[in-house]
């Protein structure tokens, strides 16, 4: 599927781009979480975004199930798709990241949305947020809250 290369390609520039930079990282029996971080909100009723990528160096694949964090209501598991040259996001479900393999979140192809955010997101603060895994069980991370100056992604609610 398209946009699984996509991913793919676009983890291993992540992975490169980590090592080069030292980029904070958490690891956890076979998973290692690269550069959690968050986009900015303007007002409390923004929606957030959480961006990461997930390195298994593990003999077994492992699934993110899901994920939650004290300062929202909701994380979901979000997948952008073009939808008639319309971007939109749809529920992802489960997200399988393969033994000896990488999977991507980032804007424009796989997030994290954070709804009924208890405050806007400010670029330079940092909150938890925990991962539940199927076999690594649940990982907590600190993801770093940055300006989305650079990004055009739109995050509109899917109709
Ligand atoms: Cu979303």
């Amino acid at each position: 599927m398209r946009i699984h290369k996509l991913a793919l390609g676009l983890g291993a520039a992540v992975l490169t781009f980590a090592a080069a930079a030292a980029a904070h990282e958490i690891r956890a029996g076979d998973l290692t979480i690269v550069h959690p971080w968050a986009r900015a909100t303007m007002t409390p009723m923004q929606a957030g975004a959480v961006y990461l990528a997930i390195v298994n160096d593990g003999a077994e694949a492992d699934r993110l199930l899901g994920a939650s964090t004290p300062v929202a209501a909701m994380a979901m598991l979000h997948r952008s798709v073009d939808d008639g040259g319309v971007a939109r996001m749809v529920a992802a479900g489960e997200i399988e990241i393969a033994a000896g393999g990488s999977v991507v979140l980032e804007p424009g192809v796989l997030h994290l949305m954070l709804t009924g955010l208890a405050a806007p997101l400010v670029v330079g603060e940092t909150f938890a947020l925990t991962l539940r895994f199927a076999r690594a069980g649940d990982m907590e991370v600190t993801v770093e809250v940055e300006s989305m100056a650079v990004m055009n992604h739109l995050h509109a609610p899917a109709g």
